[in-house]
């Protein structure tokens, strides 16, 4: 059964390097990966991509073509996706039942909040056997304002409502979130999304009563959904992308189960769901040990540790680790190249 991720998300929130970063994760642990460009206006597509939409559409052309803006052009470009779904099934079934496809999609946050096309497409590729987890990214620098981070609950609890997919959160660019400052609470409180009456005081300092009143009326909205919850994401962590991907394979029910001959190093073996069996397996082919850094960072205060309160010791100690896997590596192939030297 085909497996797959909507990535969505508000513009810049990183989804597009989200799907080249997990097409290196994947390849790097034969893991089958096919992303699918659903951004007309993506004319510097940073991974390699299976499908393209340019090839049905492009921003461009519908602008040139309509005297539409950027946004209006963007909505009819979807429609007229929703209206020649056909050519993305065709495209989609020569990928065969093992397939795991991303979808990027364009950063309009209307497109998964409201318009109604991109529900629709979901809502076919489902009925097709596809199943879909939605990964909604959020720019890490919103929580550091408490308004800010509101609209990004509101947002998340929005796109969840209209998509009607299983639905992972994520705070992303999280490793640049030391330099916005420090922040009033630890980073849990605001992955976990927990007692937000904290956020009171914020908004009363920076607010008139009413519109802090109001904001206040929003929190206890999300909270009684209590539906909202984030995962972290720094793209060049191989532990961070490894966590998140966790969370996804649990929300969709995906099992890694490696091909026999691939050899997945042992701490990514540890952090996916591979089948009990294949596991030991996966163990026994693997020599190579990566990873810098000490085990996944399987809890958010891990998180809080590696970017925000001890980053530069983090950071320091990778370096060194890096130094000298370079070195090994370099070793290696002298010693396997002795004519070389
Ligand atoms: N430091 C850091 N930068 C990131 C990360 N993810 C993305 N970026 C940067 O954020 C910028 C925007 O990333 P994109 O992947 O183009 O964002 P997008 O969501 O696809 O943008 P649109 O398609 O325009 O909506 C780029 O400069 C990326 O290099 C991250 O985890 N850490
Ligand atoms: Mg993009």
């Amino acid at each position: 059964m085909p497996f797959g991720e909507i990535v969505c998300g508000s513009p810049g929130s990183g989804k597009s390097t989200y799907c080249y970063g997990k097409y290196q994760l994947f390849n790097a642990i034969n893991r089958p990966i096919d992303i699918v460009n659903l951004d007309p206006a993506n004319d510097t597509i940073p991974y390699p991509c299976t499908i393209n939409i340019s090839e049905l559409i492009t921003l461009k052309d519908v602008m040139n073509e309509y005297g539409l803006g950027p946004n209006g052009g963007m909505l009819y470009c979807m429609e007229y996706l929703e209206a020649n779904y056909d050519w993305l099934e065709a495209k989609l079934n020569e990928l065969g039942k093992d397939a795991y496809v991303l979808f990027d999609l364009p950063g309009q946050v209307e497109l998964s909040t409201n318009h109604e096309s991109v529900k629709r497409i979901v809502g076919k590729l489902v009925k097709s056997g596809l199943r879909l987890a939605a990964v909604h990214l959020c720019d890490a620098h919103y929580i550091t304002d408490a308004t800010k981070y509101i609209s990004v609950l509101l947002l998340s609890l929005r796109a969840m409502l209209h998509l009607e997919l299983p639905h992972i959160n994520v705070l992303s660019k999280i490793d640049l979130l030391k330099q916005y400052g420090d922040l009033d609470f630890n980073l849990d409180f605001y992955a976990e999304v927990q007692d937000l009456s904290y956020l009171e005081n914020s908004l009363s300092s920076s607010l008139p009563p009413k519109f802090a009143a109001l904001n206040m009326a929003m929190i206890s909205l999300v909270e009684d959904f209590n539906l909202v919850g984030f995962e972290t994401l720094a793209v060049e962590d191989k532990n961070s992308m490894l966590n998140l991907t966790r969370a996804i394979d649990r929300a969709t029910g995906y099992v890694f189960i490696p091909p026999p001959d691939s050899k997945p190093p042992p701490d990514v073996v540890d952090q996916m769901d591979v089948a009990p069996d294949l596991r030991a397996n996966a163990y026994g082919l693997f020599s190579t040990a990566i990873g810098p850094m000490k085990g996944p960072l399987s809890d958010v205060r891990d998180v809080q540790e590696r970017w925000i309160d001890e980053r530069e010791t983090y950071d320091a100690f990778e370096k060194v680790q890096w130094r000298k896997e370079g070195e090994a590596l370099r070793d290696e192939a002298a010693r396997s190249n002795p004519m070389q030297q």
